[in-house]
């Protein structure tokens, strides 16, 4: 259980920090006002690996807080209980995203989260409401144009996949490997002042294997999904946010991926009218900086202008 991880270590990680009252306390990072924040009736998070180093905690942060949704699902992957076991590891940017999360239900957000094989040990409550969130082993969900997707974390398709469950163990340490690599590549890349530069966006390009594995994983889910009779189907575990449409006996059916808060930093969110999209986290920031920077110099020429 959870609590075999954080035994004798609670509040006794890196930083000191502990799981928080959540009435009284505040995040370390403060929430900006709720102005301004797109609004969306569905969002999709997953694999964010709470408990890893590799988690992008701060671009989560920036995300949940520009952002806002009448449904919210939590696609799986969210605590990492495999590395916590080996290691604990909660900065206080891991919290903040739990009080996030929990601000959000106390709001009136509909939570729903479906644990991943990362969180595997919160599958056995399923079924159970906590704190406002439904936690269930899969869900569909309605889009506003009337589209039934059906929505699970993913790795149920690891059997068909990989032969064996040692091999997704392995792939799971090179990954981290990998993941640490690229971290230490975007603090170089920080300091020089470049853009946040994703591995596995590189890798999904320019590794055979990987494509083919990518390829090969959304169609069997995709297959899987029509086998149910839905008209799509709402994933996250390989990490590599992706839309695409199959047809399976002359009947489409969607296939979205989330992808990740490791590297990818992306969510998939439903507009108003059903429509559908993979947000790519730094690439908004990077537009909203553009459009601040563009703001100001306007700013500027027209106080320029006024004084001449
Ligand atoms: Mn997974």
């Amino acid at each position: 259980m959870f609590g075999d991880y954080i035994q004798g270590n609670f509040g006794t990680s890196d930083t000191g920090s502990a799981f928080p009252d959540f009435d009284r306390h505040e995040p370390s990072i403060p929430e900006p006002a709720k102005v301004g924040r797109r609004k969306f009736r569905t969002i999709w998070v997953s694999d964010i690996h709470l408990g890893t180093k590799g988690c992008n905690a701060e671009l989560l942060i920036d995300f949940l807080d520009s952002v806002d949704s009448e449904t919210m699902y939590l696609v799986g992957d969210i605590i990492d209980g495999w590395r916590l076991k080996k290691k604990f590891y909660w900065p206080d940017a891991h919290n903040d995203i739990i009080w996030r999360i929990l601000k959000r239900a106390k709001r009136g957000t509909r939570i729903v989260y479906i644990p991943g094989n990362h969180d595997e040990m919160f599958r056995q409550f399923s079924g159970l409401n906590f704190g406002g969130i439904e936690i269930r082993r899969a869900a569909f969900h309605d889009t506003a144009d009337g589209r039934r997707l059906m929505v699970l974390h993913g790795d149920e398709f690891d059997a068909v996949m990989l032969s064996h469950r040692w091999l997704a163990f392995v792939g799971d340490a090179l990954y981290v490997f990998m993941m640490g690599l690229s971290h230490k590549v975007n603090v170089i890349r920080r300091w020089l002042g470049l853009p946040y530069w994703s591995l596995s966006k590189m890798a999904k390009h320019k590794v055979k294997n990987a494509v083919e594995f990518i390829g090969k994983y959304e169609e069997v889910v995709a297959r899987a999904a029509a086998e149910r009779g839905v008209d799509g189907v709402v994933c996250g575990h390989i990490h590599t946010a992706e839309f695409r449409l199959f047809e399976q006996n002359g009947k489409n059916v969607e296939y979205w991926n989330d992808g990740d808060w490791v590297e990818g930093c992306n969510a998939l969110v439903e507009h108003m009218d059903g429509r559908m999209e993979i947000l790519h986290w730094p690439e908004e920031m990077a537009k909203r900086d553009q459009d601040a920077a563009e703001d100001a110099t306007f700013e500027n020429e027209r106080k320029v202008a006024e004084a001449a």
